[in-house]
């Protein structure tokens, strides 16, 4: 029988390198987009690929379009990776964001419940559940009290509970995939990697003079998005539904990513770099190093890039760009 996957959020960074994973195992690709005003937006990561993959307009609050899309595909696997996926902006909406990530992914799980209950589903779920809560060694792991900080945390983490609930109370292959930050030259530019690697490219070509960024101190544990889609095929995949931590288990602050990469560039990020408190969170979380050990142990999950050379292929990308 053939696979057929349906990845909602397909045009996002993840969505992009997980079709063109799935297309290289031999998978029928489908996935859901949402209307933008500008249509280039639309498919924009998908330009390369956009004869192989088959997409549908569809949102996660539009209970008809699911139904439709769902019962015509018939997928054999749902990747639920469509959400508002900007914490800071979440705050500012952060009933839309709610609606989105945990009201969206009720009413996706209620289709497939009804309609594919012997497909497989992974739920993107996220570092941010976990809030400022860590464990004595200074690690998040699925044991770790989870506490969000922020609203797109809250939904994130409903969205958690119902995928639990929906696998226990009716027997379903639903599964959760913590995953920690994950990036690379795909990702949105509102993100501080991106960001920070953008401008001081731009910096480096005399097209910019300073680069604004809110809280300097922040920790976070950042892979590589391609990485990052091959343990949501594992995850899934997996002989017994299951959740699991994806990440690589180190840490570094918004200060040293600053450093690598305005050094790499020959610049020395002090000169440079400006607090803007629009940049600041109205509660930050401030230190995430994930435990991806039952994972590797379990499902023997090696990542290919470390810290370093994922920003330089996103030094790289932007400085040919
Ligand atoms: O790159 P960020 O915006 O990512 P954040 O908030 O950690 O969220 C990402 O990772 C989550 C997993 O943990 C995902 F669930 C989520 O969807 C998203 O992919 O910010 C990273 C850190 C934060 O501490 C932030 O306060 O960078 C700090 N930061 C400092 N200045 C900044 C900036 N972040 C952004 N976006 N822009 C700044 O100017």
């Amino acid at each position: 029988m053939s696979k057929r996957a349906l990845i909602t959020g397909i045009s996002g960074q993840d969505g992009s390198y997980l079709s063109e994973y799935l297309l290289s195992l031999g998978y029928e690709v489908y996935g859901l987009i949402r209307r933008s005003s500008v249509a280039e937006n639309q498919d924009s990561r998908l330009g390369h690929i956009n004869d192989k993959v088959n997409t549908f307009y569809a949102d996660m609050l539009d209970v008809p379009s699911l139904t439709r899309v769902i019962g015509e595909v018939k997928p054999t696997e749902i990747y639920n990776l469509a959400a508002m996926s900007h914490v800071r902006i979440s705050f500012d909406v952060p009933s839309f964001t709610i609606q989105t990530n945990a009201m969206g992914v009720l009413n996706l799980l209620e289709i497939y419940k009804s309609l594919v209950p012997e497909a497989k589903f992974y739920q993107a779920s996220s570092s941010e559940m976990f809030g400022n809560s860590v464990d004595e060694d200074g690690s998040q792991r699925l044991t770790t009290p989870m506490n969000p900080v922020s609203p797109y945390g809250c939904a994130k983490l409903l969205a958690h509970n119902l995928v639990r609930h929906y696998r226990n109370a009716y027997n379903l292959h639903a599964c959760n995939g913590i995953l920690f930050n994950h990036e690379s030259p795909r990702r949105g530019s509102n993100f501080v990697t991106n960001k920070v690697v953008k401008t001081a490219v731009e910096i480096k070509k005399g097209l910019k003079n300073k680069l604004e960024l809110g809280n300097l101190n922040s920790c976070r544990d950042w892979g590589h998005s391609k990485d990052y889609v091959r343990a949501m095929h594992m995850i899934l995949n997996y002989k017994k539904p299951d959740d699991f931590i994806v990440a690589t288990g180190e840490t570094h602050s918004v200060r040293e990513l600053c450093e690598y990469v305005f050094n790499s560039l020959g610049m020395d990020y002090k000169d440079y770099v400006v607090q803007n408190p629009i940049y600041m969170r109205p509660e930050e979380l401030e230190y995430l190093k994930g435990d991806p050990t039952r994972f590797i142990e379990t499902l023997g999950w090696k990542p290919e890039y470390t810290f370093e050379s994922m920003l330089d292929e996103m030094i790289q990308y932007w400085e040919e760009k």
